[in-house]
């Protein structure tokens, strides 16, 4: 195997930043992770995935200045607990944000669970302020989906992972007229296409970032180690820009491995998982991870650099 002498992820020394103990304690949040992110008029807002003791789950806005210092709003997101479908199909467990802006809107898709077991659904809002319930965009079986920023041959498209067997999944695309009915679905990869250390299950991570050499994309590798546990690692591929399903190159390496202390340790012990990316101007790559489930983390890396990554260099 080719190794680089450059890291691909420099971690962020404040890391984590942000805890449960950064939210007003009257909340009683727990574990703050796998939230999504987007630059809104120059601010960064994180949709965070809070949990308090009680295990229910909330998404609740922080904001930020840098990108590395996020101050959370005094309360968590309204989303529409007493909706008769939402509610049946959530029992107050809606988590992993992944938020793509589509001309002036904002989208965020995240996973909703109940006794159905875990669905699609999608959110909008214009502001940050208020947010718009769309409704369930799969069936059961399918906790990890995210947008295109665009449309791609006239049609909406989105990435997720819908479970093919009992824990084990793979990344799909699929495409829709309006974002509610999706069709035209195809495997992009499968769990064990290209990279060894993702044999149990794999799944989209951030938005794709578009670049002349294609859709940037990362996504999250499970393994089963030692027939106990799952490892999560964060990996890197390129799409066709027109073809999404095409694998145009993928990094034989992880790009971001649990190797420090607070990804190691927690609730779930051994996980990095994202939920979101923001690509700046320059090239640089904010990439926002959350920790053994618990706190959430950003490093930085580099369009450039991951492009390197998915052709091995
Ligand atoms: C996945 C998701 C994530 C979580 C990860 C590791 O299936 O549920 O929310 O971070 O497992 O536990």
């Amino acid at each position: 195997m080719k190794t680089s002498k450059y890291p691909i992820c420099k971690r962020y020394e404040g890391n984590p930043i942000l805890t449960g103990k950064d939210f007003p304690p009257e909340a009683d949040i727990k574990n703050v992770f796998n939230s999504g992110i987007v630059k809104y008029n120059n601010t960064y807002i994180m949709v965070c995935r809070v949990e308090n003791s009680a295990l229910v789950d909330r998404f609740w806005i922080a904001e930020s200045a840098d990108g590395y210092h996020f101050k959370p709003r005094p309360k968590p997101v309204d989303l529409p607990h007493d909706d008769p479908e939402f509610k049946e199909y959530t029992c107050g467990m809606y988590y992993d944000p992944r938020v793509t802006k589509i001309g002036d809107v904002y989208y965020m898709v995240h996973a909703a669970h109940s006794g159905h077991t875990c669905r699609l659904s999608l959110v909008k809002t214009g502001d940050f302020k208020k947010f718009q319930w769309m409704g369930f965009i799969s069936e059961t079986d399918n906790r990890n989906g995210v947008l295109f920023p665009e449309k791609i041959n006239g049609l909406y498209a989105r990435l997720d992972r819908p479970n093919t067997g009992a824990d084990t999944g793979d990344i799909w695309v699929s495409y829709s007229p309006d974002l509610i009915f999706w069709g035209k679905s195809k495997c992009v990869f499968r769990n064990w296409q290209g990279i060894r250390w993702a044999w149990t299950k794999i799944g989209p991570g951030a938005a794709p970032i578009k670049t002349a050499e294609g859709w940037l994309t990362i996504f999250h590798g499970v393994r089963t180690q030692c027939k106990s546990h799952f490892v999560y690692q964060l990996g890197v591929c390129l799409l066709d820009l027109k073809n999404p399903s095409k694998v145009k190159a993928m990094s034989e390496k992880a790009i971001l491995i649990p190797e420090e202390l607070y990804e190691l340790v927690g609730q779930t012990p051994s996980v990095v998982f994202t939920c979101g990316a923001v690509a700046e101007n320059n090239g640089e790559i904010k990439l926002y991870y959350g920790g053994a489930d618990t706190v959430q983390c950003v490093a930085t890396t580099s369009v450039e650099r991951l492009i390197d990554a998915c052709y091995n260099r």
